[in-house]
């Protein structure tokens, strides 16, 4: 096969690269797990903590030497490179890392014969000129600033403005906020640093061979980029630079952002061709965030959804409507001018349903503990919200082992009847559950999948729109399911019964790999677009909507979409009770654990 393209992902606990063809068939992938390769860094899950201030960071270094590793292991699986004809990647979101005034020389200068990390990093006694001014790169699971989200929610009057302009409300994660953490802490360091990257535009100025410039895309995950004018929110980043007059300075750290998501930054660093054997046109084209990389793995329309079920949940939809919020994220869309990535990310996912699957199994005293078999046949034969008769009041819970992000409450469990208003009765009744009205485990293993997809339709309730020609009511058109819970076919049921889907609920079929498959497809496509021609224009020509992607059930069921409509005032209010009772005030350690599409 003639061309192919190259597709990275480097998350929280690996470093994945794939390559595909033209036709878009996966032909080769590789993978380093940094905690079974490169346990020498002393990580655990990837990453190392300071759990005294909240901290969790990862070496820079292991980046560099899961980079060296992957394109070696790729190589041994009988990879040409000299193939590739572009090469993109996708980066766990939010992280950053801070590169030296060395960092743009030795990056132009890099000796085939040696290692990136022999050359790049200063050494552990910092025995040579190294390319960075911190040897770690803050991670997304970071909950350290906590004093910088306030400063940064209140810089333009409140977390709602803050979204309206960035996305998003101020979390700790973010970018903004953990600069201007590190500045404050390492203010040498930081007055040494050159450049700011993201893990993803970090990763893409290796293989540029100099520092590459932020996507459009990722960098709506930093509290800084003003989304409707396209350029940095100065008030943020005199905030995150400690002043006014550290504004212009942070500004050139961050460099420009072009618009363009399929913008080829040039050609491959010589590094890589005399090491690896690429050819010397290879195209780097602009590296995104994971979340965004993820809607690129397949033709996502404006009104389809995909729901990634990992230990966390991640809810993600391509609109052209900015209704930003302070619950959830709204980013520029990574290749479609005008549209923008609509997210949902909660903490509580797998783990919560695995607590319900393993109460179910102990009280039926099954042999296989880990079986989702009684979990499943409870669930479908537990009536919809729990009611046998239209008359039943409605059964609404809300599970969380671990404090959650949405909404804001620390870990706790809830447990409602709800009787919706009626024409007989305008006043709709919420009381506690009572081991009559609720029996306990039976009626949660239906009950936390309803909780779950209700707070999902609660969210982007108001991006979807009636299917055209049809008289439904609002709903996605489909619901991809990526993600480990992806393949229980009660979970995905579930799904479709709540969300709808007017075209049904899909199963993508190299889910495991959609991050990195977004990423060699939007390479495929920053190399291969006629002029003007879109990414779901250019991914739908050579779609194969057979070997991709796998029909599972039906999304919208008639009389069954509308009874979850009326439960969601319910749920609201039950999320209401939560907060009054258990809301965080301060923010817990926020982001999704592992898992999803991390
Ligand atoms: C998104 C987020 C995570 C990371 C790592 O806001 O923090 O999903 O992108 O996967």
């Amino acid at each position: 096969m003639a061309d192919q393209f190259l597709g990275f992902d480097l998350s929280t606990q690996q470093l994945k690269g794939i390559v595909v063809g033209s036709d878009l068939k996966l032909i080769h992938e590789a993978k380093v797990d940094f905690d079974a390769d490169l346990a020498k860094y002393g990580i655990e899950k990837g990453v190392l903590t300071n759990p005294a201030e909240g901290e969790v960071f990862a070496p820079v270094a292991l980046f560099l030497e899961a980079i060296d590793l992957v394109l070696q292991r790729l190589k041994e699986q009988g990879a040409d490179f000299s193939k590739v004809q572009g090469i993109s990647g996708a980066g766990m979101q939010h992280g950053t890392v801070f590169w030296s005034k060395d960092a743009e020389h030795l990056l132009a200068n890099l000796d085939a014969g040696k290692t990136l990390v022999e050359q790049l990093e200063s050494g552990a006694k910092g025995e040579r000129k190294g390319a960075f001014s911190h040897p770690f790169s803050p991670n997304w699971q970071d909950a350290s600033t906590q004093k910088q989200c306030e400063g940064f929610d209140a810089a333009l009057k409140d977390p709602k403005s803050l979204a309206e302009a960035t996305g998003s409300s101020a979390h700790h994660r973010f970018s903004g906020p953990q600069i201007q953490r590190f500045q404050e802490k390492y203010p040498e360091a930081y007055t040494a640093t050159a450049r700011i990257s993201l893990v993803s535009s970090f990763l893409a100025s290796i293989f540029l061979g100099k520092v590459a410039p932020i996507d459009i895309s990722d960098v709506c995950g930093a509290n800084l980029w003003d989304i409707k004018n396209g350029r940095w929110q100065e008030d943020l980043l005199t905030l995150a630079a400690g002043g006014k007059s550290g504004l212009a300075d942070l500004k050139s750290k961050l460099g420009d952002v072009p618009q363009d998501g399929g913008a080829s930054f040039g050609t491959i660093s010589p590094y890589f061709t005399k090491r690896y054997g690429f050819a010397a046109s290879a195209q780097v084209i602009a590296f995104t965030g994971d979340n965004p990389s993820t809607i690129l793995a397949l033709p996502l329309r404006a009104s389809d959804a995909i729901v990634s079920l990992g230990t966390s949940t991640t809810f993600l939809m391509s609109t052209n409507q900015y209704k930003p919020d302070p619950a959830y994220h709204f980013l520029n869309h990574p290749t479609t001018p005008g549209y923008y990535m609509f997210m949902l990310c909660y903490k509580n996912g797998g783990l919560a349903r695995e607590h319900i699957r393993d109460a179910i199994n102990k009280a039926a005293n099954t042999t296989d503990t880990k079986s989702w078999d009684a979990f499943n046949k409870t669930a479908l034969e537990t009536p919809v919200l729990g009611q046998s008769s239209d008359t039943d009041p409605m059964r609404l819970g809300l599970y969380f082992p671990r404090p959650e992000i949405v909404p804001n409450v620390k870990a706790g469990t809830w447990r409602f009847s709800y009787t919706p208003s009626s024409s007989s009765n305008n006043t709709s009744t919420l009381t506690p559950a009572t081991e009559k009205t609720w029996p306990i485990p039976t009626a949660d293993a239906r009950a936390i999948l309803e909780s779950q997809f209700l707070s999902l339709r609660l969210r982007s309730q108001s991006l979807v729109h009636a299917p055209p020609g049809t008289s439904l009511p609002p709903q996605p058109r489909r619901i991809y399911m990526v993600g480990g819970g992806a393949v229980n076919p009660a979970i995905a049921e579930l799904a479709g019964q709540i969300l709808g889907g007017s075209d049904g609920v899909y199963k993508l079929e190299i889910g495991g790999n959609a991050c990195a498959l977004g990423a060699a497809y939007k390479a495929a496509w920053g190399v291969g677009r006629a002029k003007g021609e879109g990414f779901e224009d250019f991914l739908e020509k050579r779609w194969n909507e057979d070997g991709f992607v796998r029909r599972i059930c039906d999304g919208y069921r008639e009389g069954v979409f509308e009874r979850y409509g009326e439960a969601l005032r319910g749920f609201e209010e039950v999320e209401g009770r939560a907060i009054e009772e258990r809301g965080e005030g301060k923010r817990g350690v926020e982001g999704k654990v592992e898992g999803g599409v991390a």
